[in-house]
């Protein structure tokens, strides 16, 4: 059985050393708007909502997982997201995930596993352990952010229900909730939206199961309160508010395959070199901070593996990537 342990964002406030860093953009931001800054109203807003803070705090241990660029900002990382469950604009999560209700919250782990059932978040999650990992993200659609997550190795999740010998991949299945998830009324994708993993790309130790970011517990619009993070692969497949997990024998559905398969791969690595067929995937645009929001003008070049094929290109030794995007 798992054992039972407090989770630390139980704690009060005061007993947490907080994590300022971070938290002084709201007052820089605060004081430009008292000193009449010419935000433009729907920024406004999303200074508000930036400044509210209201996530409780996490105690995590750095990592040397960072990335040399500058972090993206609170704001747009928490303004700008892919949740289609909540609409397909890139604001509709930030206005619309609050709707979504995050406690409790339970696991469902099925399949080829010896331990299966239902179990408390606070179960699968040791909150004593958590990590914090700076890592690279990379939509599918040409656009960069570099992420504070604070999270658990996937990997030492998934062993503890003990995978039996024909769990090759491993599935995720995101809760899905017509009355919580206004973006489900219309079926843009596959409800409830699913992703998968081969076993192996899931054991590798990116493979990040994530609680926090920036120092606090998960906003519901970047995938509260457990989402996946896979670094090396298009954002899509870093799955969040995940309800379930399902250890399968063959390859599983994911939403964005079934689709479209010709534009969205199971495998789905960052490749500069496999172009999306509407898009050039050899550059990015990074989000924040040079102009704040969405309309970053800063590019990069997309690298293979999005800059992680030290710890993971050896997993598709003798694949054509091409073929198997
Ligand atoms: N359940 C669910 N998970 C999802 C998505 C989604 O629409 N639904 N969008 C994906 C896409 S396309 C991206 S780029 C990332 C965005 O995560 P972020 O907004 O927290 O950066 O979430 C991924 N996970
Ligand atoms: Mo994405």
């Amino acid at each position: 059985m798992l054992i039972r342990r407090p989770p630390s964002y139980a704690l009060k406030e005061n007993e947490v050393t907080s994590p300022s860093a971070y938290l002084h953009r709201r007052e820089v931001l605060a004081a430009f708007i008292a000193a009449g800054g010419i935000l433009a109203l729907p920024n406004v807003a999303q200074a508000r909502r930036a400044a509210q803070h209201d996530y409780a705090p996490l105690t995590a241990a750095k990592t040397g997982y960072t990335v040399k660029d500058p972090l993206t900002p609170w704001d747009a990382l928490t303004s700008y997201n892919n949740f289609y469950e909540f609409g397909t604009g890139k604001d509709d999560p930030a206005k619309k995930a609050h709707k979504l209700i995050t406690k409790p919250w339970t696991v469902t782990v099925e399949g080829e596993a010896e331990k299966t059932g239902t179990y408390a978040l606070e179960d699968l999650i040791d909150y004593n352990a958590l990590e914090e990992r700076i890592y690279r993200h990379r939509c599918v659609e040409a656009w960069s952010m570099v992420i504070p997550w604070i999270g658990v190795p996937l990997a030492g999740v998934l062993k503890k229900f003990e995978p039996n010998s024909r769990a090759k991949y491993v599935q995720f299945f995101t809760k899905y909730s017509r009355k919580e998830m206004p973006g489900t009324f219309w079926p843009v994708l596959k409800w409830p939206y699913r992703e998968g993993l081969r076993m192996d790309e899931a054991l590798n130790p990116l493979a990040f199961l994530v609680v926090g970011v920036y120092g606090r517990v998960l906003p519901n619009q970047n995938g509260a309160p457990l989402r996946l993070v896979v670094p090396w692969k298009y954002g899509y497949k870093s799955i969040k508010s995940i309800e379930r997990i399902r250890f399968t024998q063959t390859m599983p559905e994911t939403s964005w395959n079934q689709s479209n398969a010709r534009e969205y791969g199971f495998y789905s690595n960052v490749n500069p070199l496999v172009e999306h067929p509407r898009w050039s995937q050899a550059s990015e645009r990074v989000i924040g901070p040079q102009t704040g929001f969405a309309g970053a003008l800063a590019r990069r070049d997309t690298e293979m593996f999005n800059g992680y094929g030290d710890a993971v290109a050896s997993l598709y030794a003798g694949m054509d990537l091409r073929k198997n995007h």
